[in-house]
């Protein structure tokens, strides 16, 4: 049998061990904020400055971060199984990319991605935003991060849903399952005949029980599964 059609999705606890906070634990990045105020359109609106400082602080944050050893044993999947193998990331950080992932799908944007809300324009972004410097484009000081937030539409659904319907072995690594549509992707792909495994620092509460939940840090698990 040729090698089995996989789908891995990450969250933040994937990154965690590169030193990259994640959201939902003590010390996550919803500690200090309010979701309403950083990861919304609205919030954005009623404060551009606040939102652009806490992606700007993020994407310091990951530019001294390094891959750890679960990015890159994805990596060495996908050099052994090549197209059979898709990373959907629901991370902003760049830690795939830098691990040498490419089959990588950023369903929640990315940090180094600015948006232009006036012309539309999506473009690799390392600067900061702080100070709204202009468009590339079309010279106007609307850009903003790349990134999806709450109520707005995440990239890439339907090259994901398509990959999650197929696949023979669906495998979710740091996420605590909280946020849709990704949170619903684990039972999609046991409704199709998926083998779902899940390897997590503890049990999400995930839509529908994994076939194979692993718990304990992703750098220990994620090599050990893939190799
Ligand atoms: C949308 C911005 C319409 C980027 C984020 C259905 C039901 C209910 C609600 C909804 C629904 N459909 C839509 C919604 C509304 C909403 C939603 O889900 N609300 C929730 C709160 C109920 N969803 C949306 O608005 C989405 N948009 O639905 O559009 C649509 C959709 C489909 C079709 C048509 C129309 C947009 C969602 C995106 C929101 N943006 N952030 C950013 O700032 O990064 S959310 C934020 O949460 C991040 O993106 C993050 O990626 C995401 C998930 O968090 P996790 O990655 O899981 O991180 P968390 O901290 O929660 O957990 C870490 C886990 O790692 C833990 O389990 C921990 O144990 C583990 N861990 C820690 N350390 C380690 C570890 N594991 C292993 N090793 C370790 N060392």
């Amino acid at each position: 049998m040729s090698a089995p059609r996989i789908v891995v999705l990450t969250g933040a606890g994937i990154s965690a061990e590169s030193g990259v906070a994640t959201f939902r634990d003590s010390g996550g990045l919803w500690e200090g904020n309010r979701v309403e105020d950083v990861a919304t359109p609205e919030g954005f609106d009623r404060d551009p400055d606040l939102v652009i400082g806490f992606y700007d602080a993020r994407r310091r944050a990951v530019a001294s971060a390094r891959p750890n050893a679960a990015h890159l044993a994805l990596a060495r999947l996908e050099g052994a199984v090549g197209d059979r193998l898709l990373v959907v990331t629901q991370n902003v950080d760049d830690l795939h990319e830098r691990a040498g992932s490419e089959r990588l799908v950023h369903m929640h944007g990315e940090l180094h991605s600015a948006l232009c809300t006036t012309c539309g324009v999506r473009r690799r972004c390392d600067a900061e935003l702080a100070g709204r410097p202009p468009c590339p484009v079309c010279g106007h000081r609307t850009l903003r991060p790349d990134v999806v937030w709450f109520g707005e539409m995440p990239y890439g659904l339907d090259r994901i849903e398509q990959a999650v319907l197929a696949c023979d072995v669906f495998v979710s690594i740091g996420t605590s399952g909280a946020v849709y549509p990704a949170a619903g992707y684990v039972a999609l792909a046991a409704a199709f005949g998926a083998r779902t495994v899940e390897l997590n620092l503890e049990p999400s509460d995930a839509a529908v029980p994994f076939d194979d939940a692993r718990t304990g840090p992703a750098t220990v698990l994620v090599p050990a599964w893939v190799d």
